[in-house]
């Protein structure tokens, strides 16, 4: 199904209006609140309070931009389906939404740019030991999977890249408490410019606490599924198959 901009601007605005409710640290360091977060059936209620203590990652002035940000990875992608999608600058292209969903999306960029924006300037720490600051721009998943609705079983998002890394496709998975931080957004645009293809044309995920590899480049689908296992290598990320990454990339 492919979501009108009307109909995406009210759920998104509703989505991301609950988005903002976030920002009771102390309510997750008492142990009887994760008593009660464990033990909450609800899904709404779960996905309210894994919005609440997620302190935020630090965020930076314009001032400090990075005046060069080096690519990395994958600075281009050689599957023909997706040189013809950058040829025509994505007008065709649509980000899947499938897996542990109750209504699969096919979304559009310019439904993507019709949900409410966040624009954060960040710092990218790459585990080969450069860092870089670049200001981001896109709607927060968290709205996008409440359009989406997620079903009760979901616990991991996973991003299916358009390139291969070593031979393999790269991938990358985080799990709702990220998914739904307000700073984990889809990132259509980089530094005030659509993202070119070395940074990850049409879509990236900027997910800020966490290390640069987790950052998934050129997503084409977001599957929500319920474990890690039985997905490529089983660790949940093309790094952590191929190289023992740790899948929790905090910082
Ligand atoms: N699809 C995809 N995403 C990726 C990679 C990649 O090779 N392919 N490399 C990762 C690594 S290790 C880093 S440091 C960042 C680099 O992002 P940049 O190219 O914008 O600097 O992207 C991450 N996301
Ligand atoms: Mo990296």
């Amino acid at each position: 199904m492919i979501l009108s901009r009307r109909k995406l601007i009210g759920i998104g605005a509703a989505g991301a209006g609950g988005l903002l409710l976030s920002g009771c640290d102390r309510l997750n360091d008492s142990e009887t609140f994760r008593g009660a977060l464990n033990g909450a059936t609800g899904l709404n209620q779960r996905t309210q309070r894994l919005l609440m203590g997620n302190a935020l990652a630090k965020e930076f002035s314009e001032a400090d931009i990075s005046p060069a940000f080096k690519p990395n990875g994958s600075t281009s992608v050689a599957d023909p389906a997706y040189r013809a999608q950058l040829a025509r600058d994505f007008a065709d292209w649509a980000l899947r939404v499938d897996g542990l969903v109750k209504q699969p999306l096919m979304l559009p960029l310019s439904a993507l740019k019709a949900l409410p924006q966040r624009v954060q300037i960040t710092r990218h720490d790459c585990v080969e030991g450069w860092s870089a600051i670049a200001r981001w721009q896109g709607p927060q998943l968290g709205a996008v999977l409440a359009t989406a609705g997620l079903l009760p079983t979901a616990k991991y998002a996973v991003f299916h890249c358009a390139d291969l890394l070593g031979g393999a496709p790269y991938y990358e998975s985080i799990d709702l408490t990220d998914a739904f931080h307000p700073q984990t957004i889809l990132a259509w645009a980089m530094n005030g410019q659509p993202l070119g293809e070395p940074h990850g044309a049409p879509l990236r995920l900027r997910v800020e606490r966490q290390l640069g590899y987790k950052q998934a480049k050129y997503i084409m689908r977001i599957e929500l599924r319920d474990t890690l296992a039985g997905l490529y290598g089983g660790n949940g990320g093309r790094w952590e198959d191929s190289r023992g990454y740790q899948w929790y990339a905090g910082i």
